[in-house]
């Protein structure tokens, strides 16, 4: 049973998507998948980081939906909303006050090393705004406000999670120990799933090209036809390696979802051809991911179950945050609350 004394000695975990399409299998593999499994050993908080995705433009009605699909879709794919708290980013002012503080003791310098702002600028060449700029460290604020150990993320986050952790230590140097220094938890096999189209580049929900990417909620027609016309190579041979990057990436799929190694899935493929490859690569996609769709229809028809969840742990998360937040104010000199 999990009592109170136990609850207390367990370790925090933090992590978060940006409501900016429907999640991709990158998504799930890279870090959802990893989140269900931590579920029972850790205290968990799973935010849906909506004042992320503001970084790009985002029409505000959808913005509104998908925030909230992406709720029901960390819940449909196996997050017990009684186990974690599953909150709305937005919904937990903290968030943003923490990030000014944090920002005053974060360096330009620092801020131009990332790849993900030098990619998204390129992408967004006539939007490049501050808030891409000081993305990571509203990022550094989510994670240090809960005190969180472990951040499972795919490995395109790394970075961000190094400077998450530059910034708390100068913290804690500078004005004392308020911050625990959290720590990347990045799956073995899986951590990059890239797009079906350009094996070379990360699978992203955003793409423009729909057959990138395959989405959590994809019909199973859909996935066997992205599937199909995934981007492979004139090699002919089934191999794991760098010089076959649509090949490689299949098996990373296959063997994530399957759970077995990328030995015996080479063995299990040993003198198949691409077409076979893709077939049950196809088909493993299609068994994954059906229960989630289930449990998702499911819960699109329980909109008070949702806004509950919405509400109550909305309220836990404030109160954790509000905690650090408090210390935090304290300890660089704001004026006490009367
Ligand atoms: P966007 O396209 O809007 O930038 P995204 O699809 O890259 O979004 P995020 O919301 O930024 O996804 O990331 C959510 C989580 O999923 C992060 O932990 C990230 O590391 C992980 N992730 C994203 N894409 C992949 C991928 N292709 N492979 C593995 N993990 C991924
Ligand atoms: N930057 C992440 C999303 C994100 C996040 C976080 C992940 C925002 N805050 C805190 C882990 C912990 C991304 O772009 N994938």
């Amino acid at each position: 049973m999990d009592t109170a004394q136990n609850q207390a000695k367990k370790k925090i975990i933090f992590s978060g998507m940006q409501p900016t399409g429907v999640l991709t299998l990158g998504n799930y593999i890279g870090a959802l998948k990893n989140w269900i499994d931590l579920q029972d050993q850790y205290n968990c908080l799973y935010c849906i980081v909506d004042l992320h995705s503001l970084t790009v433009r985002q029409d505000p009605a959808r913005l509104r939906k998908r925030s909230r699909e992406v709720l029901m879709q960390y819940i449909a794919a196996g997050l017990d909303p009684e186990k974690n708290i599953i909150f709305y980013q937005s919904h937990v002012p903290a968030h943003s006050e923490l990030s000014w503080i944090l920002s005053c003791i974060t360096y330009m310098g620092e801020l131009n090393r990332m790849t993900q702002f030098k990619e998204k600028a390129q992408k967004n060449e006539g939007n490049v705004n501050a808030g891409l700029f000081t993305y990571p460290v509203l990022m550094a604020a989510d994670i240090l406000l809960y005190q969180a150990d472990l951040v499972p993320v795919g490995e395109d986050q790394k970075q961000h999670l190094e400077i998450a952790r530059d910034i708390a230590t100068r913290f804690n140097n500078r004005y004392g120990n308020v911050f625990t220094i959290p720590e990347a938890y990045i799956p073995k096999v899986g951590a990059r799933i890239m797009s079906l189209q350009e094996p070379t580049k990360k699978m992203s929900k955003s793409d423009e090209n729909e057959n990138a990417y395959i989405q959590i909620l994809d019909e199973p027609n859909r996935i066997m036809n992205k599937i199909k016309r995934a981007v492979t190579d004139s090699e002919g041979q089934i191999r794991y390696s760098d010089q076959q990057p649509g090949v490689k990436n299949l098996l990373n799929i296959y063997s994530s979802l399957s759970g077995e190694s990328i030995e015996s899935a080479l063995e299990h493929f040993e003198n198949k051809g691409y077409g076979d490859l893709k077939k049950e690569v196809g088909e493993t996609i299609v068994e994954a991911l059906r229960p989630i769709q289930e449990r998702f229809k499911e819960l699109e028809k329980n909109k008070d179950y949702i806004d509950q969840i919405i509400k109550d742990n909305g309220d836990k998360a404030n109160c954790f945050a509000q905690r650090t937040l408090r210390k935090v104010q304290k300890k660089v000199g704001l004026p006490p609350r009367i």
